[in-house]
């Protein structure tokens, strides 16, 4: 096992998730009502037997750190470490991350240092399980210098992802990143046959997309980051550069796998997990999520009417509240009548207690979540946000995007940032 090192790409500025990375680094982005983004990958690598763990991530947040000291402990996992290397702490660049090779090769002296012999690189903002385990098999038998996972695709989402082509043994002999023409993708169709043959229901997927997650034998990482010039990112160049002359292969996977790093796939991804057979299940006997223990009671529920809904522990809801496919957060408080549909509430920080729910009367601030009387569709509210009594979040003209100091909109979902006060009455 000591021979891996995982690398986790914990994001670039974050701007395709804001405003949830207003005041947030994107792996502290929180999912599923009591996780964070960097919960997933992390517990991917643990529950593969990987526990020698690198995020790599722009700002080094109190909140984050604090996170993952106090979640991933060492006499928990064995000898392994999960350690974050900021961007705004490296001694070899002054500067941002430039994009995912530049992230890690500000980090060649970690890596050069380490005992491992090959290093897995991970995004750090997509959902889905894999056991690592069997791709460093694949690796492994072919003897490539590197291995994608790739997952087959239709020809509808090519466009957001890196295409290979490769011949009968899986060594990639063609690579395009995001092709935005029928020209470009036409050489990347692959016949059903070649996708069944491997036991994959083809589907209409006749697409072979890489997943973003990498295994480098070490010496040939170190190599291909070297190369002259100096190349930023791994999808846009490095692999357009280096097919022909390294062989590079891949991994055939299959499961649900889905990017949350915009804040349309995050909603529609968050909800999801509130269906009947949600494609990403958290209650699996597949291999533990972690996160951090917080010791919350249960959730209270008074009479109100439930459909597909993720509760987290904590949270209060009021007599007569109707809550549809939606996401409830860790001490979530929903008032008296409200109503809540298709939307992600992200909780709260901390409790209130009654006396200070009666200074908020005195003034004038609604107290902790939603308010009596409040209707919310579409949209996603961050934590410890304020929503008076009787706002409507409702978006009814549908703007599709929009920036103000109290909500954005992207994609036509409603978001308020962290901590907004919402005064009573108020019409989104
Ligand atoms: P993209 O989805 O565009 O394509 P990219 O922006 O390269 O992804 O980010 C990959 C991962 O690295 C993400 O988790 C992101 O947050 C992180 N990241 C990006 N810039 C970073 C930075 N400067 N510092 C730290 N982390 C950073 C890539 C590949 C495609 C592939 C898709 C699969 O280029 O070929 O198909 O991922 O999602
Ligand atoms: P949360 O606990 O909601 O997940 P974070 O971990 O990301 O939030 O952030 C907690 C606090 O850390 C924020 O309220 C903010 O003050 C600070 N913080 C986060 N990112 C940055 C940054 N890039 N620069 C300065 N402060 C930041």
């Amino acid at each position: 096992m000591r021979s891996v090192l995982c690398l986790i790409l914990g994001g670039g500025r974050g701007q395709r998730l804001y405003p949830l990375t207003k005041l947030r680094s994107k792996p502290a982005v929180p999912v599923a009502g009591k996780y964070r983004l960097i919960d997933i990958p992390i517990s991917n690598c643990i529950n593969s037997g990987y526990n020698r763990i690198y995020v790599l991530t722009q700002y080094l947040s109190v909140s984050l750190h604090k996170h993952i000291a106090q979640t991933y402990k060492f006499d928990m996992f064995g000898n392994g470490f999960v350690e974050i290397l900021a961007a705004q702490q490296t001694n070899e660049g002054s500067h941002w991350y430039q994009g995912t090779a530049d992230a890690i090769r500000q980090n060649y002296r970690q890596i050069i240092q380490d005992p491992c012999q090959d290093c897995i690189i991970l995004a750090g903002d997509q959902l889905y399980r894999m056991d690592f385990g069997e791709m460093l098999t694949t690796h492994h038998k072919s003897d490539a210098d590197v291995t994608l996972a790739v997952l087959p695709v239709g020809s509808d989402t090519v466009g957001g992802l890196g295409i290979v082509r490769t011949n009968e043994e899986g060594r990639i002999v063609g690579f395009v990143e995001k092709p935005q023409t029928a020209e470009q993708l036409k050489p990347f169709y692959v016949e059903s046959d070649w996708i069944e043959k491997r036991g994959i229901r083809c589907n209409g997927r006749n697409y072979l997309a890489s997943m973003g997650i990498y295994i480098f034998k070490k010496q040939a990482l170190l190599e291909m980051l070297d190369t002259k010039p100096l190349a930023t990112d791994f999808g846009k160049e490095i692999f357009p550069r280096d097919y022909p002359t390294r062989r590079i292969n891949v991994h055939l996977f299959d499961g649900y796998w889905e990017d949350v790093g915009t804040i349309k796939s995050y909603h529609e991804a968050s909800l999801a997990l509130a269906s009947e057979k949600p494609p990403f299940d958290f209650h699996s006997a597949q291999g533990i999520i972690f996160t951090r223990m917080r010791f919350l009671p249960p959730s209270r529920i008074m009479e109100a009417e439930l459909k597909s809904c993720m509760i987290s522990d904590g949270s209060v809801i009021l007599p007569g509240a109707k809550i549809e496919h939606s996401l409830l957060g860790v001490r979530s408080r929903v008032g008296r009548n409200a109503i809540i549909k298709d939307s992600v509430i992200i909780g709260s920080d901390r409790f209130e207690s009654d006396a200070e729910r009666e200074v908020n009367r005195r003034k004038g601030i609604p107290d902790f979540n939603i308010g009596d009387g409040a209707i919310i569709h579409r949209a996603i509210l961050d934590k410890d946000c304020r929503i008076g009594r009787n706002v409507k979040i409702l978006n009814e003209k549908e703007i599709m995007e929009f920036d103000s100091e109290l909500y954005s909109i992207r994609d036509g979902i409603v978001v308020v940032p962290r901590g907004s006060i919402i005064p009573d009455g108020t019409v989104i």
